[in-house]
């Protein structure tokens, strides 16, 4: 195959693939798809770096084929050929000014909405908890206020706050993804962190771990099942009616068996064992919500870690 064919062979398989990726729509990329604020501020993101990263890209590319086109070596080609410049003011300021004002930019709106989620507003009514541990290789959900547990499913009622506690229990280190309700957070052994979502949509969500755990880790994926108020709220009494509790015994099975289990329901669990396990393995909490262990504070304050 001659060199322009392989070229302009590649040229084709380039486009196609790009076309495949812009025509396919965005139903199969779900964090393009929100059903929630948090998603909504995160795919705003994702959308505002695009825009600003497309502001450098295509013109360096645009000008690197041209660049290659214009200056190629070719006999006749009576291209410029001036080594010998080294400063222009125009350019200095064009290559310098904007990355800067980009980066500028992107780190505004980073700054921002980051900070906005990590602290969401405070509303009139508190959020409804809902405790999260990741397992070899399974989710268990614990809802404190409700008294009932869940495995690899997680149920939320639409249109309220929730606020999801996540901690690694005798696992390594996970990270908790409801990819349109809400973005990645890092569960833990030993610590406790959270995270704001809300589900605007009743609907069934895809849910999965986003860090690598080992064996069983692709089998680590759950279902976030959003429903209206009236309807979680039936879910839960036939939970509390019809399902066997877990015991203590049981859970410690969980935590202490690596492998994967099907999904479960549970009418009740051993009331605090999520604190119970996130002091037991480190006692780092950054919830806010529960005391944190003398011992682990470290070279951190309380308050300082709660804020
Ligand atoms: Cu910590």
């Amino acid at each position: 195959m001659s060199k322009q064919k392989l070229l302009r062979r590649s040229g084709f398989f380039i486009m196609a693939a790009l076309a495949m990726v812009l025509l396919s729509g965005c139903e199969q990329y779900i964090v393009l798809d929100p059903k929630g604020p948090v998603a909504e501020v995160e795919y705003r993101m994702i959308v505002i770096s695009t825009i600003l990263c497309a502001i450098v890209v295509i013109p360096v590319l645009a000008i690197f084929a041209y660049v290659v086109y214009r200056f190629r070596d070719k006999p006749g080609n009576n291209a410029p050929y001036t080594p010998h410049w080294d400063e222009s003011k125009v350019l200095e300021i064009i290559w310098w000014g904007v990355p800067i004002l980009i980066i500028g930019i992107l780190g505004y709106f980073t700054a921002r909405d980051t900070f906005a989620l990590a602290n969401p507003p405070k509303t009139e009514e508190p959020p409804m908890v809902i405790q999260v541990s990741s397992m070899d290789w399974k989710w268990v959900f614990h809802y404190p206020d409700q008294n009932i547990a869940t495995v690899n499913e997680v149920h939320i009622p639409v249109g309220k706050r929730v606020e999801f506690q996540v901690t690694a229990d005798n696992a390594p280190m996970n990270s908790f993804w409801i990819p349109q309700i809400v973005g990645q957070t890092y569960t833990m052994p030993g610590m406790a962190m959270k995270l704001g979502a809300q589900a605007d949509h009743p609907g069934q969500y895809f849910g999965s771990g986003a860090n690598f755990t080992g064996k069983g880790f692709a089998h680590m994926q759950f279902k976030a099942i959003a429903e209206e108020p009236a309807k979680f709220e039936q879910w839960v009494t036939n939970v509390k009616q019809t399902k066997p509790a877990l015991t203590r015994a049981e859970y410690e099975k969980l935590y202490s068996v690596p492998g994967l289990v099907d999904k479960q329901e549970y009418s009740s669990y051993p009331k605090g064992i999520f604190e119970e396990r996130v002091m037991e393995n480190g006692g780092d909490n950054h919830t806010g919500h529960f005391e944190h262990k003398e011992a682990a504070k470290g070279e951190m304050s309380k308050e300082s870690m709660n804020k």
